[in-house]
């Protein structure tokens, strides 16, 4: 039976339009929080965990289907937005293409969108392919949380100290367009909460 935390899910262009104007977006004007990020960067499992309940696909290979995933997030009364991955190995220019062209549909028709968050691998920091998301987003006007994923992978004092370092710098380019920076593991629950907190509605 499918879970009824799970809203909806767009996989082609053509279906923005007639689903946004019709059932299943009608009277829904919660907050929209959307998640964006590399293939295999955590989403699924963050999404999994903030929403306490496993309903987006995790898996350890990366994913080739590119989709919008709508979820009901009552606790923080908001609609969480799982939106396609970018830059898996194997990908090919059509399929870069293709992710630029649903975030834009996306971005154009989406007026309750309230909270981007970018996601990025505590162990890397930026990559390219996380650069060029950035760019873009920030590019199109948008502020953007950065939410560090899988930070129980960085061990040691040490390591952490350096990552923390890395961040700083990476982060001085897109100082105007960042609101917050998170570090989060699903393995750790308090941080999942500070973050929820930080999504809380403020009114
Ligand atoms: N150690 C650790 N592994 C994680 C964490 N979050 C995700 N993963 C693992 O990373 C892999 C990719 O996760 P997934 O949520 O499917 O990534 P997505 O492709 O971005 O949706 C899976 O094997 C997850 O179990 C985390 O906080 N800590
Ligand atoms: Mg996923």
């Amino acid at each position: 039976m499918k879970s009824p935390i799970i809203l909806h899910t767009i996989t082609a262009l053509d279906q923005f339009e007639n689903d946004f104007k019709g059932s299943v977006f009608r009277d829904r004007t919660e907050r929209r929080i959307a998640l964006v990020g590399r293939s295999n960067v955590g989403k699924s499992s963050l999404a999994n965990a903030l929403l306490g309940a496993q309903v987006a696909k995790v898996s350890s290979s990366p994913g080739k289907t590119k989709a919008l995933h709508f979820y009901d997030w009552k606790k923080v009364k908001a609609i969480l937005v799982d939106l396609p991955g970018y830059g898996f190995a194997a990908e090919s220019k059509e399929s870069r293409d293709f992710w630029q062209e649903l975030i834009s549909a996306y971005l154009e028709v989406d007026i309750h969108l309230a909270e981007l968050l970018i996601l990025i691998d505590s162990r890397h920091g930026f990559l390219d392919k996380d650069l060029e998301a950035l760019r873009y987003f920030s590019g199109k006007g948008l502020k953007f949380r950065l939410i560090y994923t899988k930070w129980d992978q960085v061990k040691t004092q040490s390591d952490r100290a350096k990552a923390e370092k890395r961040d700083r710098e990476q982060q001085a380019e897109f100082k105007e367009h960042l609101t917050s920076f998170h570090r989060v593991s699903t393995q750790d629950s308090r941080s999942i909460q500070l973050l929820e907190k930080a999504l809380a509605p403020t009114v």
